[in-house]
């Protein structure tokens, strides 16, 4: 008894150790949009990134399912406080999408259907941080969640995680997205609390 109230005293919760600072949890997965929902299907569906020399790869749905669907489990964080622990999603690296792409551009302006963007270093969406997730809990992304497929770079603030994406625009700058202009920090890091200017 002693031994296992030892050990329980001792040991944090997982709720304080993955929190970033200022952020609480919840169990529910609130939408936050910051316009109308567009319903894509996934026939029409496309997602093409260009080089800062404007050239264009393009992948079909099927042809990015066909890279390699890999499993994701992670903790999210929204710059409006709300932190979800251990939540699992689908979807293809881009790690796998970038292989082949020649590039010296070091900042990506992710651009989504409706008209959203967002921009993050290149450097943060490779090298296993970054998928277009496809799969939310084992059910296909819902159109609320940015489904057919969002960016998910989790390790950054979710307005980051572009929800309908539908391009990645390498540039040598950086330049502010959508909420980066309205206040939000060029960066995000919610262990840095970098949530506006
Ligand atoms: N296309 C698009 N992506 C977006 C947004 C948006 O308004 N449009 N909102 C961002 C913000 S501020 C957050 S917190 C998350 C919310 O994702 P959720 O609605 O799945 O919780 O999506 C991000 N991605
Ligand atoms: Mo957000």
């Amino acid at each position: 008894m002693a031994v296992l109230s030892r050990g329980f005293g001792g040991r944090r919760r997982e709720s304080d150790e993955n929190l970033p600072p200022g952020q609480y949890l919840t169990e529910d997965f609130p939408v936050l949009s910051a316009g109308p929902t567009p319903r894509i299907e996934t026939a029409d569906w496309e997602l093409t990134i260009v080089s800062e020399s404007g050239e264009r790869s393009t992948w079909s749905w099927d042809e990015m399912l066909a890279l390699g669907v890999e499993d994701v489990h992670t903790d999210i964080h929204c710059v409006t406080r709300w932190s979800k622990l251990a939540t699992n999603w689908r979807g293809v690296s881009l790690d796998k999408l970038f292989a082949d792409i020649e590039t010296d551009g070091a900042y990506v302006m992710a651009h989504s259907y409706g008209g959203y963007t967002t921009n993050v270093p290149l450097e943060d969406l490779l090298e296993g941080k970054a998928w277009i997730a496809t799969e939310f809990e084992g059910e296909p992304l819902e159109p609320e969640h940015g489904g057919p497929a969002r960016l998910l770079v989790p390790h950054l603030y979710f307005w980051k995680s572009a929800k309908w994406v539908r391009g990645l625009t390498l540039q040598a700058t950086d330049e502010p997205g959508f909420w980066e202009q309205n206040g939000y920090n060029m960066y995000g890091d919610p262990w840095k609390e970098e949530r506006y200017w």
